[in-house]
C-alpha cells in the first residue's frame, strides 16, 4: 500500500511504536526550536536532565514574543536564553530578527526533516514539507537531550486544492474556508496533506500561512509535497543545496478527503471569538473598524507586505483607525525598506512595529474598550489581545488593508489597485542576528547568566491511590490555554516564575480560582469539550500543578494540553458518559479509590461524595504515559532513569 507524505517522514524516523493510527509513536527529531515566552522552563527542564550538548541536528532559541525589556525580568530572560543557548550547542535568534516560524522557514527548515516547537503553531514548517509539531517545553527539552518524541498515530486527512486564487482572495481565505468547513475541533487526530493541482500555484510563504492555521483546526500537523515551488524558495534564501523532493504515493490512503475550489473562493473573515466562526466579508461589510494589525506568524512574509503596501500607496488610513504593520523578519523588513515599501506604510500612516509577535500576544497595541480591531492573525480568544470587550476579527493582509483605508470593513476586490508584487529572485541573506553556539571546547567557560526573576522549576509529587479532592473549578467547553494562563504584557515577564503567575490562572473566568485551589490544598477541574485548546505553553498545566491540580476531568482535550499535563503529573481523564458533566458542582468532594489499578485498566470510578453519585472517567495510558503519572510528571520519570 502506497504512503502519504506524513507516513513516509514517520517510517524514517520511527523509534518505536506501530504506525497504526491511534497507537503511541516515537519518533526521532531532527531540529527543535523554541521561543523565550517558552523558552526559559524548556531551557531550565534542559539544564536539569543533565545534557552537556544537544543531540539534534539543529536546535534554535528565538526571542520575539517578549521582547519589550520593561523592567529587569525581560531582560533577564533574553540574557539567560542567550548564555544557555551558547553553552550547549543552540542557535540563539535575537530579539528583533524574527518571529520563530518565518525566521525558522527562511533560514533553516529542510523538506523531510522533523522538528518539533515549543510553539503550537510549529507546523508552519509544513509549509516547506517538515513534519513539524508543536509541543510542551519539555518534550522539546527531552528531544534536545536526544531523547523521542511520543506522540498518538494520527489519521490522515487529505485537502485537494482545484484552479486558482483570484485576486484578493489568498491563502488566508483557504484557511478560513477550511476553519469554516471543519471547525476548532476538526482537525483533531489528524495530519492534513494538502494536495491537489491547486498547490502548484501557492508559493511556500502562503503554503505556510494554510500549514500555520492548521493549528487552529486543532490538526496533529499538516504538510504541503515538497516541489519545484519549494525549490524555488530554498534557491532564493541560498539553501538549494537543502532542498529533497517529497510527494505521497499515487495510492497513499487517507481517512478522508476535502476538495476545496479555489475559484470560488472568497474574501473570508473569522468574528469575534473563535477562528472558526468565519464568514464571508462581503457578509459583514460597512461594520466600522478601530484598530488594524497586519503581521504575525501567520501572515507576515515579504509576500504578505508587499502586497498590503501596495494597497496603501499613495492613500492614507482612515483618521479614526490605528494602524500596525510588524514584518516577519529583519530580511523581510530589509525587503520592505530596499523596495520602498516600508515608505508606503509610513506615508499612509502606519504604525511600523518590531519584527516580533507583537499585537497577536498582546504585547501593546490593545485595541480601546469595545473597538473592533482586524487583525491578520490565527486566534482571536476573547481577552488575548489585551481588552476584554475587545472584538476581534481575523482575515488576510488584503481585507485588513483594505478596512484600514475605509475605516469600514470592506471588500478589497473592489480596490482600484494591481497587486502583481514583484517577488525578488533571491533574498539578501543576512545571518547576523542570528548567534551561532560555542565549540564543545569553548563551551566550558560560558557562564549561564540568570537573574532573580527565575525561579527553580517546580516539581509535582506523585498522585496516591485513593485521593478525596474538591472541585474547584467548573468551565465551559473549548477552553482555551489563554484562558488557563493568559499571557499580554503584564504577565509574559514573569514566565519563568511560576510562583508569581499563579496569581493569574483562569484570571479572565474566575479570579477567586487561585486563592480557592491553594486553599483545597489538593483538587480537581471539571472541564467541558476541546480543554486547553490554542497555545502550548505548558504554563497551563505548570501552574495548575504548583496549586495543587491534581486531574482535570473534562469531555474532550487539545492534543498539545494533553500531553502536558501527564508531563506536569495531572491526570487528564475524559468522562465516559458526557451527561455527568452535569451533575458536578464547584466545591463537590469526589473520592477516586483504587487509582492505579483505575489508570492501567483506562477507566476510573469516581464517587461525588457531596451528592452521593458515581461516574467513571476513561483514559488511555499507555505504559510510558503511565509510568511518567505514577512519578509525578515526566522530569522525575526521566530522573528515575527512563528515557
Ligand atoms: C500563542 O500564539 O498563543 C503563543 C504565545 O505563541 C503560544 C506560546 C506561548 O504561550 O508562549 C503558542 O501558540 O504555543
Ligand atoms: Fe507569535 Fe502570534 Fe505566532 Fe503565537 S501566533 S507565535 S504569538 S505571532
Amino acid at each position: 500500500m502506497g504512503q502519504t507524505i506524513a507516513q513516509k517522514i514517520i517510517a524514517k524516523h520511527l523509534v518505536s511504536g506501530e504506525m497504526k493510527a491511534g497507537k503511541e509513536i516515537a519518533l526521532k527529531i531532527d531540529q527543535t526550536l523554541t521561543q523565550d515566552a517558552t523558552g526559559t522552563m524548556a531551557y531550565l527542564e534542559f539544564e536539569s536532565m543533565g545534557v552537556e550538548r544537544v543531540r539534534t541536528e539543529r536546535s534554535v532559541a528565538y526571542v520575539d514574543h517578549n521582547t519589550l525589556q520593561t523592567g529587569f525580568e525581560n531582560p533577564d530572560d533574553h540574557r539567560f536564553i542567550r548564555t544557555i543557548a551558547k553553552k550547549h550547542g543552540i542557535y540563539f535568534s535575537r530579539p528583533g530578527n524574527g518571529i520563530c516560524h518565518q525566521v525558522h522557514l527562511e533560514r533553516f527548515g529542510i523538506p523531510g526533516k522533523t522538528l518539533i516547537g515549543s510553539d503550537s503553531h510549529t507546523p508552519t514548517g509544513g509549509g516547506l514539507g517538515m513534519l513539524a509539531f508543536g509541543a510542551g517545553g519539555m518534550d522539546v527539552a527531552v528531544a534536545m537531550g536526544g531523547g523521542a518524541y511520543y506522540i498518538t498515530m494520527p489519521k490522515m486527512l487529505k485537502v485537494n486544492l482545484r484552479g486558482r486564487l483570484r485576486p484578493f482572495v489568498t491563502a488566508k481565505d483557504v484557511s478560513l474556508e477550511i476553519l469554516r468547513l471543519l471547525s476548532v475541533k476538526g482537525g483533531v487526530g489528524y495530519i492534513i496533506e494538502w494536495g491537489g493541482e491547486g498547490i502548484k500555484t501557492l508559493s511556500v510563504p502562503e503554503r505556510a500561512t494554510i500549514t500555520n492555521m492548521g493549528t487552529e483546526l486543532g490538526a496533529t500537523t499538516s504538510i504541503f509535497p515538497s516541489d519545484e515551488v519549494t525549490r524555488a524558495f530554498l534557491k532564493a534564501q541560498g539553501r538549494e543545496g537543502d532542498f529533497v523532493a517529497l510527494e505521497s504515493d499515487p495510492d497513499a490512503v487517507y481517512d478522508k478527503v476535502i476538495e476545496i475550489d479555489l475559484d470560488t473562493l472568497e474574501p473570508m473573515i473569522a468574528m469575534p471569538h473563535s477562528p472558526d466562526n468565519v464568514v464571508k466579508v462581503s457578509e459583514v461589510e460597512g461594520m466600522k473598524v478601530d484598530q488594524v494589525c497586519i503581521g504575525s506568524c501567520t501572515n507576515s512574509s515579504l509576500y504578505d507586505m508587499l502586497k498590503a503596501a501596495a494597497i496603501f500607496r499613495g492613500r492614507t488610513v482612515a483618521d479614526s483607525v490605528d494602524v500596525s504593520v510588524s514584518p516577519g523578519s529583519r530580511q523581510v523588513l530589509a525587503e520592505l525598506m530596499r523596495s520602498g515599501a516600508a515608505e508606503d506604510f509610513i506615508s499612509a500612516g502606519a504604525r511600523l512595529l518590531e519584527c516580533a509577535c507583537g499585537p497577536c500576544i498582546g504585547m501593546g497595541f490593545s485595541p480601546s474598550s469595545g473597538g473592533v480591531s482586524l487583525r491578520t492573525f490565527n486566534r482571536n480568544f476573547e481577552g488575548r489581545s489585551g481588552t476584554k470587550d475587545a472584538k476581534v476579527c481575523l482575515c488576510s493582509p488584503e481585507t485588513a488593508a483594505a478596512s484600514a483605508l475605509a475605516g469600514y470593513i470592506f471588500d478589497p476586490r473592489k480596490l482600484d489597485v494591481s497587486l502583481a508584487v514583484k517577488m525578488p529572485e533571491t533574498f539578501h541573506t543576512d545571518d547576523s542576528g542570528i548567534l551561532p553556539p560555542a565549540s564543545a571546547e569553548e563551551s566550558k567557560d560560558v557562564e549561564i547568566l540568570r537573574g532573580p526573576n527565575i525561579k527553580p522549576f517546580p516539581v509535582n509529587t506523585p498522585v496516591p491511590d485513593k485521593m478525596t479532592v474538591k472541585v474547584s473549578l467548573k468551565t465551559g467547553d473549548n477552553i482555551t490555554t489563554d484562558h488557563i494562563m493568559p499571557a499580554g504584557a503584564k504577565i509574559l515577564p514573569f514566565r519563568s516564575n511560576i510562583p508569581y503567575m499563579s496569581q493569574f490562572c483562569f484570571s479572565a473566568v474566575d479570579k477567586e480560582f487561585p486563592e480557592r485551589a491553594k486553599a483545597y490544598k489538593a483538587s480537581v477541574i471539571i472541564g467541558g469539550v476541546n480543554y486547553g485548546q490554542g497555545s502550548s505553553r505548558e504554563h497551563a498545566a505548570l501552574v495548575p500543578m504548583y496549586l495543587g491540580i491534581k486531574a482535570v476531568a473534562a469531555k474532550s482535550f487539545a492534543r498539545i494540553h494533553a500531553a502536558n499535563l501527564i508531563n506536569a503529573g495531572i491526570l487528564p481523564l475524559e468522562f465516559e458518559d458526557a451527561s455527568d458533566y452535569d451533575e458536578i458542582s464547584l466545591s463537590d468532594e469526589l473520592e477516586m479509590d483504587d487509582l492505579y489499578a483505575g489508570l492501567k485498566a483506562g477507566r476510573v470510578k469516581v464517587l461525588n461524595k457531596t451528592t452521593g453519585k458515581t461516574f467513571c472517567l476513561k483514559c488511555s495510558l499507555t505504559e510510558r504515559t503511565y509510568g511518567i503519572l505514577r512519578a509525578g510528571g515526566l522530569l522525575n520519570y526521566t530522573k528515575e532513569g527512563n528515557a
